[in-house]
């Protein structure tokens, strides 16, 4: 239910379910999981690069897992089980996490999307807070990202009207880095996946972490945090590296360390 390739330093992940527009199940969150906790562990993953197999990226929850008739469901423990720690992982991941959209992305696979730190989008996706058609709220940090990203007024319109957002607009609204030809998606997404895993991976860790922070911070904590990781950067061998390649006139190699 996941592809996963490690390459230059880019563990792909690539939701693997075409026929239900990938969305999830049980076997593909733990596959998922399994591959975010794999680029947490391995230090030779610099960079993640997330996308769908198939015409979509992610439809959100398998809702023929959810037969209403089979009784009342405990959708807090799917989220607390599935979802929540998915967020965690991919938020609390101090590399570059590239997402791809290159189909629709519905209810929990669009806020999916939006967790992860630059996503582009084929043209031709669409973003849809699908979660209000069948009389959910949104889940996977969709109503802590949404007002962040593109203030109240159209994080409501999005989620209570469900109505699809097209990747071009998700751009002009900052809720996505860009959308991208559909045709040059892939090349697009992987060539940048590609560029920030050979960068100096803890610096630019702390760099999300740093904006993560900013979220919750006051003005005097986070002049305080960016204090603390620039002297932890300081110290990297990547910065070492950064200054010699700078007055040497070369380009630099870093080692993510
Ligand atoms: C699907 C799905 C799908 C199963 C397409 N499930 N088969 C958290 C906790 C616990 C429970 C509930 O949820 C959550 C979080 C959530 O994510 S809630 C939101 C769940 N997702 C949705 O409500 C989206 C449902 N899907 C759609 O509205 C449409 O499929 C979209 C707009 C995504 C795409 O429309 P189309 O391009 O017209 O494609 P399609 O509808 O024809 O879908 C293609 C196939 O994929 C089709 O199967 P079939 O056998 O008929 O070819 C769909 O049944 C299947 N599929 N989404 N979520």
């Amino acid at each position: 239910t996941i592809l996963s390739a490690l390459a230059d330093g880019v563990l792909s992940l690539t939701l693997n379910r075409p026929d239900k527009l990938n969305a999830f199940n049980e076997e593909m969150h733990l596959a998922l999981r399994a591959g975010f906790e794999q680029a947490h562990a391995d230090e030779s993953v610099r960079a993640v690069l997330l996308t769908g197999a198939g015409r979509g990226f992610c439809a959100g929850q398998d809702l023929g897992d959810r037969d209403p008739k089979k009784g009342v469901p405990d959708l807090g423990h799917t989220i607390e089980t599935y979802y929540n720690p998915l967020l965690r992982l991919i938020r609390s991941l101090e590399k570059p996490v590239i997402c791809a959209v290159n189909g629709v992305a519905a209810g929990a696979g669009a806020n999916i999307a939006f967790a992860c730190d630059i996503t582009l989008a084929a043209s031709s996706a669409r973003f849809i807070q699908a979660f209000a058609k069948i009389g959910l709220v949104p889940d996977s940090g969709g109503t802590w990202s949404l007002p962040r990203l593109i203030g109240e007024a159209r994080a409501k319109a999005l989620t209570l009207t469900a109505e699809p957002l097209g990747a071009d607009t998700a751009a002009d609204w900052g809720l996505i880095w860009r959308a991208v030809d559909d045709d040059k998606l892939m090349e697009e997404a992987t060539a940048l996946a590609t560029r920030l895993a050979a960068g100096p991976t803890r610096g630019l860790g702390m760099t999300k972490r740093a904006i993560q922070a900013a979220a919750t911070n006051s003005l005097d904590e986070q002049l305080d945090l960016e204090r603390d990781l620039q002297r932890e950067a300081g110290r990297s061998a990547d910065y070492a590296e950064g200054v010699s390649a700078f007055l040497e006139k070369r380009k630099p190699e870093f080692k993510g360390k």
